[in-house]
């Protein structure tokens, strides 16, 4: 079966670019870009529409999550249309949540970008008739949903604070940064990274910093720490997209040699800073994974199966020295 991707452009939105991108399966390639392939006829699996909204296309993160998707979509012949903001931002996802419902899919695929905030657009788009399958962040109000798949987020910042922790020779000051209070990764990876750094009494943690990958925020939040807490010895970041501007700050305050850095997800420029000696260590999420198992339950929601409410997939810690491992190489944020 061929895959035929459309890349539809669809207007604007507000500050948001939305591409739109359309995997069908189809009897015939279609180079149209305006159509998304035409399903075989009489296939139930193909005339199953489904919509991916992803918390940003511009994060590595869920371009291997769309990976995992797509080619799970094509394995099991369903028509997958691919969506997201700009930025992780829910007043840039919102509007795309309600474009997407009023194409009235079969299941929509979304990592909402606020807990609260996506609750009326997607609850509108279910009571429409569409299958929620969440994924990656949640909402406060689950029942909304078939079901939910992430990664143990609490586990997720455990795993960074205890790296850290080693890394700094388990003394001295270190700042967290993560995403507002509302996106519920965070919200978990927060109390982990809290809950690790309780065991240990020689390192002070300071108030934590909020960030979610916006230009400039987190460079702008290390050098303001550095100023104030020159005995800085330890930064974490849970948002991948904040690790670029942690290590521009610490660069422009020849604070590297310093502070040590540990840092969440995989994207490929966080791989080449891991190898650069940039950053120490990364926190590494099955994204692929996350991508195929959230189309499996799309499926098996539109065809009335149970979904399991919650499945939270383990993360991995990623130095230079198991870089090559296939769990951890496998694992790396990769589109395709
Ligand atoms: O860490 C991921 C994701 O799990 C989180 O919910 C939001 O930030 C990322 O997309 C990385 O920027």
């Amino acid at each position: 079966m061929s895959l035929t991707k459309a890349l539809r452009t669809s207007a604007v939105l507000s500050a948001a670019l939305v591409v739109t991108l359309t995997v069908g399966s189809c009897g015939a390639s279609s180079d149209s870009a305006t159509t998304s392939g035409s399903p075989d006829a009489g296939s139930a699996a193909a005339e199953k529409n489904i919509s991916l909204i992803l918390g940003t296309i511009s994060d590595d993160f869920y371009k291997a999550v769309e990976c995992g998707a797509k080619l799970e979509a094509e394995v099991k012949g369903v028509n997958l249309d691919v969506q997201g903001p700009a930025q992780f931002d829910a007043a840039l996802q919102i509007p795309i949540v309600n474009a997407v419902a009023a194409k009235s899919p079969q299941a929509i695929i979304i990592a909402p970008n606020d807990s609260g905030a996506l609750m009326p657009p997607l609850k509108a788009a279910v009571d429409g008739g569409a299958k929620l399958v969440l994924f990656d962040t949640n909402l406060d109000d689950t029942s909304l949903a078939a079901g939910h798949i992430g990664s143990d987020y609490v586990l997720y910042g455990q795993q960074g604070a205890a790296k850290l922790a080693e890394i700094i020779g388990d003394e001295g000051s270190v700042l967290g940064i993560f995403s507002p209070p509302g996106v519920s990764t965070n919200d978990l990876g927060r109390k982990g990274f809290q809950d690790e750094l309780a065991k240990h009494p020689g390192i002070k943690l300071l108030p934590f910093e909020f960030s979610s990958g916006a230009p400039g925020k987190s460079a702008a939040i290390v050098s303001a720490v550095l100023a104030s807490k020159p005995d800085l010895k330890g930064i974490f970041t849970f948002n991948g997209g904040d690790a670029q501007g942690v290590v521009t700050a610490l660069r422009e305050a020849k604070a590297a040699d310093q502070v040590s850095f540990v840092s969440g997800d995989a994207q490929p420029f966080q791989v080449d800073q891991l190898q650069q000696g940039l950053v120490k260590a990364l926190v590494i999420q099955q994204a692929r994974t996350m991508g195929k198992t959230a189309v499996d339950f799309a499926i098996r929601a539109i065809d009335g199966e149970q979904v399991p409410a919650e499945t939270a997939l383990p993360t991995l810690v990623g130095t230079l020295d198991n870089l090559t491992e296939p769990d951890v190489a496998d694992n790396l944020y990769k589109g395709c």
